[in-house]
Formats: structure tokens, sequence, C-alpha cells
């Protein structure tokens, strides 16, 4: 029943080459959502999951960047803020986007998909542009300590993280004349502020006016864009294999970021964001922090420390996972990311448990099983009282939620 559902949520959000992640609230191509749909569409659709990335990956730019938004020419420009009309950027296919990216969780959901139906045609396709997104980031993001930066807190993909709230201070809030179009969908206490809107669209255009090069007020290193840039480079190690090519440079870039992540960003609990600015890390109780339990090569005392936190911070014997640690003042149970449960960061999280305690990894599955099967697949879940929040028929969590039960 429960997959029968999350195929139909898939099969109504598709627009003929990708996946919206919600008809109304979302309707164009996001960057992160569509990896994690393909990894959902490989188990029942392998050829659309491939499809669905092989069309995000027609919109990278030059310099290698993919865009966190391809925006669809025919949904009306008022359909979505910021809209194309906004980023005022095209890739060379043509296509509209905006200039920022998102997590680079592209590479593992290329590879779930060939193990899903090998297909080494597509991995031969794929391969270069997951490299070329890859130089991107060491390009233009990368710092003196080997960490990834993100500029903006939409390319987080936890955009009202109370862990960016520090950063955001610094931000001069004053744009205006502008209207969000979330609130005609979601009522305005499960989203992000007026504030918060403001200084989005401050910083997006600081960056758009750069030329999109130059990071701007917020630069952070942020632990997840990090872990998927590291997961990244193992994967592209496995893909470069199975083409014949030398996997060893992705792996030296695996643990090298590894490396740096557990040197620079881990406060002997949790992985926290560091501020660039002034090379200090950001006191948080983010989701975020956990996830490097998906690099392979993290120390096994490391990873030790961060499931005792998730147990004694973030409640994982006893509900679904909080996007911010429930003894924080910050969390909020229904405030966007916040505090509240969301598919993909659980599957990020249980993905890293899933070798180390599979007693665990399992717990967090029902847990998550037991959010959708009580609320459907919404956005996102009060992961006290499993209560639904956001947008309804979201993508990512029908589509993880095929691949955690697969
Ligand atoms: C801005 C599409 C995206 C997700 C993000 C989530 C939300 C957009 C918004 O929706 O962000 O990119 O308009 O709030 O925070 O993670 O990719 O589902």
């Amino acid at each position: 029943m429960i997959l029968r559902d999350a195929v139909r949520v898939l099969v109504s959000n598709w627009d003929g080459s990708y996946t919206v992640p919600s008809r109304r609230l979302y309707p164009h191509q996001w960057s992160w959502d569509s990896a994690f749909i393909a990894i959902g569409n490989a188990r029942w659709s392998p050829r659309r999951a491939r499809t669905e990335l092989l069309s995000l990956f027609g919109a990278q730019w030059l310099d290698g960047r993919v865009p966190h938004i391809v925006f669809n020419p025919r949904v009306p420009e008022d359909a979505y803020f910021p809209s194309a009309e906004f980023w005022r950027a095209a890739a060379p296919s043509g296509a509209r986007t905006s200039g920022i990216v998102q997590p680079p969780v592209h590479a593992l959901a290329a590879w779930k998909t060939h193990q899903a139906e090998p297909d080494p045609a597509f991995l031969r396709r794929i391969y270069p542009r997951l490299v070329a997104q890859q130089e991107f980031l060491r390009a233009q993001r990368r710092s003196a300590e080997g960490l990834i930066s993100i500029v903006h807190p939409w390319e987080s993909g936890m955009d009202n993280s109370p862990a960016w709230d520090l950063p955001l201070a610094a931000v001069q809030a004053s744009a205006t004349g502008f209207v969000r179009r979330d609130l005609q969908t979601v009522s305005a206490d499960e989203r992000p502020t007026d504030r918060d809107y403001v200084q989005y669209v401050e910083l997006a255009q600081a960056y758009r006016e750069s030329g999109y090069r130059e990071p701007g007020a917020f630069h952070v290193e942020d632990p997840l864009f990090n872990t998927a840039y590291g997961v990244a480079e193992s994967t592209l190690a496995a893909i470069a294999e199975v083409l014949g090519l030398d996997p060893e440079p992705h792996r030296r870039e695996a643990e090298a970021i590894t490396g740096a992540m557990v040197r620079h960003l881990f406060d002997g609990k949790l992985f926290q964001p560091r501020d660039v600015h002034s090379g200090a890390l950001i006191d948080s109780g983010s989701v975020a922090g956990l996830t490097p339990l998906m690099l392979p090569g993290l120390p096994a005392e490391v990873a030790d420390a961060l499931i005792g936190t998730a147990i004694s911070r973030f409640g994982l014997n006893d509900m679904p996972l909080p996007s911010y640690a429930l003894d924080a003042p910050e969390f909020d149970p229904a405030r966007y990311w916040r505090g509240p449960s969301w598919v993909n960061v659980s599957w990020l999280v249980w993905q890293g448990l899933r070798e180390r305690r599979p007693d665990l990894a399992r717990t967090l599955a029902d847990a998550m099983m037991r959010s959708v099967s009580q609320s459907g697949f919404r956005e996102y879940f009060n992961p006290l009282t499993l209560r639904g929040h956001g947008c309804r028929d979201f993508s990512w969590s029908a589509a993880l939620i095929l691949d955690i039960v697969a």
C-alpha cells in the first residue's frame, strides 16, 4: 500500500524528463531533490532514474556547477519566488537556472541507479559530468584547510537551520520589492520568516552581481555538504573502476576531505559548521553534523561518538530523527529546518548506520516508516507527534521510503 502510494506520488510529480519536488510549492527541477528522487525511482524504473539525472546534468554550467534550480519555461514566472527572472542565469544548453548549488549527492544517486540495473553506457555519460561538478567545488569553493564552502543558506539544503542564525546575523537585511509565493501553499509558522527571506534575497543578489563568483557575507563550511563531497569521491572511485579508469585520485581525495573534516569540523561529539570569515566553529545542534557517518574512512572512535550524540541529543532510539537537537533552545518541532524530521537527511544518516550499526539503522528506518504511515508523504514531520507539515505528496519523501523498503 505504502509502496504503491509512493510510486503514485512520483508518477504524478513526473514532468517528462524529471520530477518536481512538489507540484505547487516547488514547480521546477531541484538539484539534490533529483538525486534523491533518482535513488527511489531506481527501485521501480531505473530508466526514469537515469533520465532524471541526465536531465539535471543537461543544465550544468561550463564551470562544472550544477545549479540548484532548473526552471521549467512552461511554468508561469510568478509560480515560484525567486524565479528565473531573478537569477538571470542560463546554462550552455539554454536552460534558465539559478546560480547557486546544493549538496553533491548525485554521484551516489548515479551509482545506486547503476546498481539497480547495470548500465555502463549511462555511467560513461554521467561520470565526466560528476567529475566536473566536483572540480567546480575544488576550483571555487575550497579553503586552505581543504574544506568546501557554501555561500548561501539555500546551498546547504537546510535553509533556515539555527546553525545559520549566527553567520546570518552579519548579513544586512534591506532587500525589498519581492513577493514570497511559498505562503500561498504552506502556513507561515512552518516556513522561514520574512526576515530570513530578505537575507536570502540580499545574499543571492550580491552573489549574482559578482557574476556568481565571489563569496559574500555568508561563507561557511557545512558538514553535510562536505560529507556529500567526500562520499561523491568514494563513489566516483567505484564508478571509475567499472569504467576501467584510475580510481586512486578519487580515493585520495575522499581520504583528504575526511581527514580535513575530522581535524577542523569535529568538536568531539558532533561535526559543526565553520564560519570562513572568522575561522570559528559554529556551536550548533544541527543533524547535518551526524551525516559524516556516511564517510567510509571515518575513524571508528569518531563514528562511536556521533552515534552516542545521535542517541542522547537526537532521540535515535525513540523517534524520527529531528533536524535539530531536541535539547537545544532553538529546537522547534514544526518549523522547517529548525527541528522537524526530514526523510532525506534521515536517509543519509541511515546510510551511515547500515554497516556500522544495523540495529540502529533498522530503528531509524522504522521511525521513518511510522511518520509516513501516520501522515503520508509530507515534506517534514513533527518528530514528537509524527504530525506532517509543509507540502503534501513531496517527492523525496516518497522516493527514499521506496529505497528503504526495497
Ligand atoms: C529553496 C525543494 C527544495 C529543497 C531544499 C528545501 C527547499 C527551497 C525553498 O525546497 O528549499 O531552494 O523554496 O524553500 O529547503 O532542501 O531542495 O524541495
